[in-house]
C-alpha cells in the first residue's frame, strides 16, 4: 500500500511538470527547391551578390515555446552578408502573413503588388528583414500605418547557415492554436534604397538589372514576388496596355 502511495505521488508530480513546461509546438511547411521565379519567368538581379538559390525558400516553420514563437524561413543557398547588415544575412526579406481572424486585409504590404482572397485576409505579418529595428519602423510608419498594428517585427531577425529566424511574442500574433492558423511566406529581397511606394522591396522589371528583377514589367502591375508556399498559379497576372493592372495576383494561404 505504502509503495502504490508513493507511486501515485510519482505520477501526479510528473503530471504537474508536464504542464509546467508545455511542449513546444512546430507548425513547419516544406517548399519545392527551384521554384524561385515568381510567376514562371522571373529571374535574379545580376549582381554577384544575389547567388543561385537565395530567394528559393525550402521550408517556413513557426516554433511555439512558451509565451513566444521563433519564426524561421530557410532557403537553397548559404546565407552572406555582403553588405555588411551584421546579421548573417543581407540579401532576402521575408513577410510571414497569418490568417487566424475574421476579417483581415486583402493586399500585400506596400511594394508587393498582390492581393489576397476575401476569406483568407491576413490578420498578422511578420517582417524578417536585415535592416535595423528603427530603419523597419520607420518605413511601417511611412508605407504602411494604417496596418501598424498588425506588423510584427522581431527585435532582433539574425541569419545562420541557410535559414533566417526572428522571436516573435505569441500574443502580439493573436488567439488560437497556431496549427490550424493559415499562412503565406514571401520572399522579397531587401532593398536598402526603396521607391516611395515600396515597403523596403526590391522591383520586378521586364529586364534583370544588377539590383532589378527581370521577367516581369516595368509597371506595378505584376506581382512583386520570387517564392511562396503552395500553388504558384497564384501569382498568375494581367496587365492593361498602359501598365496598369487588369488582373492582380491573388496569393491564397496554406494550411497543415
Ligand atoms: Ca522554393
Ligand atoms: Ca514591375
Amino acid at each position: 500500500m505504502r509503495q502504490i502511495v508513493r507511486n501515485m505521488a510519482v505520477a501526479a508530480f510528473a503530471f504537474l511538470v508536464m504542464v509546467a513546461v508545455a511542449p513546444a509546438q512546430e507548425v513547419c511547411f516544406d517548399d519545392p527547391t527551384g521554384d524561385d521565379k515568381g510567376p514562371g519567368e522571373y529571374v535574379y538581379p545580376t549582381d554577384a551578390v544575389y547567388t543561385k538559390g537565395s530567394f528559393d525558400m525550402t521550408k517556413f516553420c513557426l516554433k511555439v515555446k512558451g509565451s513566444k514563437a521563433n519564426v524561421e524561413v530557410s532557403v537553397n543557398s548559404n546565407l552572406q552578408d555582403p553588405w555588411g547588415m551584421d546579421v548573417g544575412f543581407a540579401v532576402q526579406m521575408f513577410f510571414v502573413y497569418i490568417d487566424n481572424a475574421e476579417g483581415g486585409h486583402t493586399e500585400g504590404l506596400p511594394g508587393t503588388n498582390h492581393l489576397f482572397p476575401e476569406d483568407q485576409a491576413w490578420d498578422k505579418v511578420i517582417i524578417l528583414s536585415p535592416q535595423q529595428l528603427g530603419m523597419v519602423k520607420n518605413e511601417i510608419e511611412a508605407k504602411a500605418a494604417d496596418w501598424k498594428d498588425d506588423i510584427i517585427v522581431p527585435s532582433r531577425t539574425k541569419g545562420a547557415g541557410r535559414t533566417v529566424s526572428g522571436s516573435v511574442k505569441m500574443a502580439d500574433l493573436g488567439e488560437g492554436d497556431p496549427a490550424t492558423w493559415g499562412y503565406q511566406v514571401i520572399v522579397q529581397s531587401n532593398e536598402g534604397f526603396p521607391a516611395e511606394t515600396d515597403l523596403l522591396t526590391r522591383k520586378v522589371n521586364e529586364f534583370e538589372g544588377q539590383h532589378r528583377y527581370g521577367g516581369g514589367t516595368d509597371y506595378d502591375c505584376d506581382p512583386h514576388v520570387m517564392d511562396i508556399l503552395g500553388d504558384h498559379a497564384w501569382l498568375a497576372y494581367e496587365c492593361e496596355a498602359d501598365g496598369t493592372p487588369k488582373t492582380m495576383a491573388t496569393v491564397g494561404m496554406v494550411k497543415r
